[in-house]
């Protein structure tokens, strides 16, 4: 189903069609991040959402510091819905979620899936990883075995502090390499097209 790569996806999508109303097309500046947020993360209150982005102090948040954001927020959003599942009070709402956060709830739900089927039910153990990988990610794991990639070499770049589990902030970090990566192999493609 390539629901991780389809989020992923739909976030660089977001990420670009803000960034492209004016000025620098792969930036986004004040009032875009503005517009983005009050449009696709009304939840989130922001008092002063530059500041807080633009880590390299250019004035502009760039496809690296907004993804660095969206892992921030999904994960606090993933210990919210860990409370409340834990207490039982969680209630699927999903058609109320603007795109963004859909696809933050579905990186949520999709590591859970797969983390609770052994071990540890809030991380994913090596051959849930593999699972998850194979299945949600199939662009990404089909690239890893045509280079030969063992199962337990992808495992370390998932586990970086190597307890033999990935926890969700793990997951998280490796999406937004993954989502990195994918953004500059898109504009890449762009600028050798010529246009
Ligand atoms: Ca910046
Ligand atoms: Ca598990
Ligand atoms: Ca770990």
């Amino acid at each position: 189903m390539a629901r991780v790569e389809l989020a992923v996806y739909s976030l660089l999508e977001v990420f670009h069609k803000y960034a492209a109303i004016e000025g620098d097309l792969l930036q986004l500046n004040i009032r875009e991040l503005q517009t983005l947020l009050q449009r696709e993360l009304p939840t989130i209150k922001q008092d002063d959402p530059l500041s807080e982005m633009d880590s390299n102090h250019d004035g502009e948040v760039d496809f690296e510091e907004f993804i660095i954001f969206i892992t921030k927020s999904t994960a606090s959003k993933w210990e919210s819905y860990v409370r409340q599942l834990l207490k039982g009070t969680r209630n699927e709402k999903l058609e109320d979620e603007t795109s963004t956060e859909k696809a933050m709830t579905v990186l949520i739900q999709t590591f859970l899936q797969y983390a609770s089927k052994e071990g540890n039910p809030l991380c994913l153990e090596i051959k849930e990883m593999k699972h998850l990988l194979k299945a949600e990610m199939p662009t990404l794991y089909k690239c890893f075995t045509s280079h030969h990639r063992r199962t337990a070499e992808i495992m370390k770049m998932l586990d970086t502090d190597g307890n033999g589990e990935v926890d969700f902030k793990e997951f998280m970090t490796f999406i937004a390499k993954f989502a990195l990566a994918v953004d500059m192999a898109v504009i890449r493609t762009v600028a050798s097209s010529g246009t």
